[in-house]
């Protein structure tokens, strides 16, 4: 490593560790974080409008696996893939988790899509036609297979079900069926496999959505057993909605499953997560670090179970360097959030030292964790800076030359 750099380092481990906090603890936390990236970001992707072209978006499964290898090879963080279905359907999973294995990679959470087909006009799980119903559970259950062949643990559920408009539909026959049929998802479920079920306050429907807010979710997993955990999407929640409130809920409950990172400013936007909202993000990882460290022994292993995962569209930033910078915004912000003192927090709060426990928040978030984070990457046998490797690395401008433009890629979103 440089020497600017080593200085660098020694003057933030010095500082921390007058602090009381064990910079080896740190590092091996920062290098053991786990981001998953998803197939859907690789591809041409994003919006409801407009789905612009990029050269070197990835055509199909396998480059999207090679685009996830270039983004793990880069920042040692980011060794699992999520997968959509149908849009990375193959006819040899067996093949496609031997070519993710070789590449470092493993098969993450399995996405159904249960909004692209017509006869989803009205709904899928929560449907009032039972034969709807019935495909859509199908199209499930083939996804649990999915799940057995490729190694994948969790199965992760959005819904666009819902109704724009006032007495279109009756909202508790609905919310039976949905209960119904995720009973019947879980129940062919092995044991130690998830089902991560996702909520959207809104969109595409208008009126009122099925599956609304984290409350909902929460009470549909307590119904279907301990295999259900809600997954918290961040773009998904109206504004000013305090996440991490939710999250610490959730958290303390046991019934945190995953997350869906990327950032919302509007509604649900699928930006790169961490841009318009770090401070957010950074109390996010706040109410987890602090969980991990829970003396009840059930809420540290519901943290520990946590599958973090970035759900965005890139449809104008170049999509590697969105992905890499997406997965460095999460690292950024998990390195503050264990730099807390909490033995300092936890004085301030029985004190009643209101902004004085707000500054031991503020003291991590405006610490430069760089040198920190350069060297977890040192000791992974990584480059220090990882936009640097990537602005040297011949693969983008490789694949673009390769691969051109796709046209009705493998990206899977309307318009592509
Ligand atoms: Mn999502």
């Amino acid at each position: 490593m440089g020497s600017a750099q080593k200085d660098e380092f020694e003057r933030l481990s010095d500082g921390l560790q007058q602090r009381g906090i064990g910079i080896d603890e740190v590092l091996r936390a920062i290098k053991s974080q786990h981001i998953e990236t998803p197939s859907w970001g690789y591809g041409d992707s994003g919006t409801r409008f407009k789905v612009f072209g990029a050269p070197g978006a990835a055509r199909n499964v396998y480059e999207k696996l090679d685009d996830a290898a270039f983004i793990h090879s880069l920042t040692g963080v980011a060794p699992s893939v999520a997968l959509h279905i149908p849009w990375d359907k193959t006819d040899d999973w067996d093949g496609l988790a031997v070519y993710a294995a070789q590449r470092g990679l493993s098969i993450g959470a399995i996405n159904p899509n249960l909004f692209q087909d017509d006869i989803y006009k009205f709904g899928s799980l929560c449907h009032t036609d039972a034969e709807i119903r019935g495909q859509a559970v199908q199209h499930c259950l083939e996804c649990v297979e999915i799940m057995d062949k490729t190694g994948s643990r969790d199965l992760s559920l959005w819904l666009a079900d819902g109704t724009n408009y006032a007495g279109q539909d009756d909202i508790r026959a609905r919310k039976r069926n949905l209960e119904a049929a995720l009973t019947e998802i879980v129940a062919a479920m092995p044991g130690d496999r998830r089902l991560l079920i996702e909520y959207k306050f809104f969109e595409p429907a208008f009126y009122h959505t099925d599956l609304a807010d984290w409350g909902m979710a929460a009470n549909l997993a307590r119904k279907l057993g301990p295999q259900a955990k809600v997954l918290v999407d961040t773009g998904h929640h109206a504004p000013g909605t305090n996440v991490e409130h939710i999250v610490a809920f959730l958290v303390d409950e046991g019934l945190l499953g995953g997350f869906h990172f990327n950032s919302r400013k509007y509604a649900d936007d699928d930006l790169i997560v961490g841009t318009t909202n770090p401070f957010e993000l950074f109390l996010i990882y706040n109410e987890l670090v602090a969980a991990e460290q829970d003396s009840e022994p059930e809420v540290a292993a519901c943290v520990r179970d946590v599958a973090y995962m970035i759900d965005q569209s890139h449809n104008v930033e170049p999509k590697l360097e969105a992905m890499l910078q997406s997965v460095l915004n999460c690292q950024s912000a998990y390195a503050k959030a264990l730099i807390v003192d909490r033995e300092a927090l936890a004085r301030r709060r029985s004190e009643h030292d209101v902004l004085g426990a707000y500054r031991v928040l503020t003291d991590a978030f405006d610490t430069d964790v760089r040198p920190l984070l350069a060297q977890a990457r040192i000791e992974l046998g990584l480059a220090p800076d990882p936009m640097a490797a990537f602005s040297d690395s011949p693969y983008p401008a490789q694949v673009a030359a390769e691969r051109g433009m796709a046209r009705g890629g493998g990206g899977g979103y309307p318009g592509a």
